[in-house]
């Protein structure tokens, strides 16, 4: 059993659990106001330099979780695909695109603000946002978008 599983921890999917995902198959478009756009492989995101932050995930519903959140960070993905002085804002977009929220670039760009992968070394679940989920420690959890798909840099909210 996973360790968010054993902890228990509430599992949000306002648009409805997606089912089994294809972990493998994934992938995870970059586009938007940025000059080198890619979508990346499952493959390609572990090639980028992996790390682990110790962080919180809180709820406004009143619980939160700490652990060990393992990811790429995502200004290593903005970097990366050369995102352009006028960004402002990152929106996520979660699998079958119904959800969807964004972030301020400066919060974006934080160490601890990652597209995560794991939790406590185990991969993320598809109850917990797995196969990649956004994991933005320093805001409320809803905007920790769950199996992400597409990354859009805006130049406004
Ligand atoms: N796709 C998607 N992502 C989502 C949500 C959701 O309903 N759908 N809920 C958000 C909210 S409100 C919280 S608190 C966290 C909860 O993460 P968990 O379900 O892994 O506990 O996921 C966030 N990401
Ligand atoms: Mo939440």
């Amino acid at each position: 059993m996973s360790r968010l599983k054993a902890l228990r921890t509430p599992v949000f999917w306002v648009e409805g659990h997606p089912g089994t995902l294809d972990r493998e198959g994934w992938k995870v478009e970059v586009k938007g106001l940025c000059s080198a756009p890619k979508t990346y492989s499952w493959h390609q995101l572990l090639e980028l330099p992996q790390t682990v932050a110790d962080a919180r995930l809180t709820s406004v519903t009143r619980f939160s979780v700490r652990g060990l959140w393992g990811g790429v960070k995502l200004a290593d993905i903005l970097a990366d695909v050369k995102v352009r002085p006028e960004a402002r804002f990152v929106r996520f977009w979660s699998v079958k695109r119904v959800y969807d929220t964004s972030i301020p670039i400066r919060t974006a760009l934080r160490d601890r603000t990652l597209l995560a992968h794991q939790f406590d070394g185990e991969p993320l679940e598809e109850d917990y946002g797995g196969p990649v989920r956004a994991f933005v420690p320093s805001l409320w959890g809803y905007k920790s978008a769950k199996s992400v798909v597409r990354i859009e840099l805006m130049d406004r909210y």
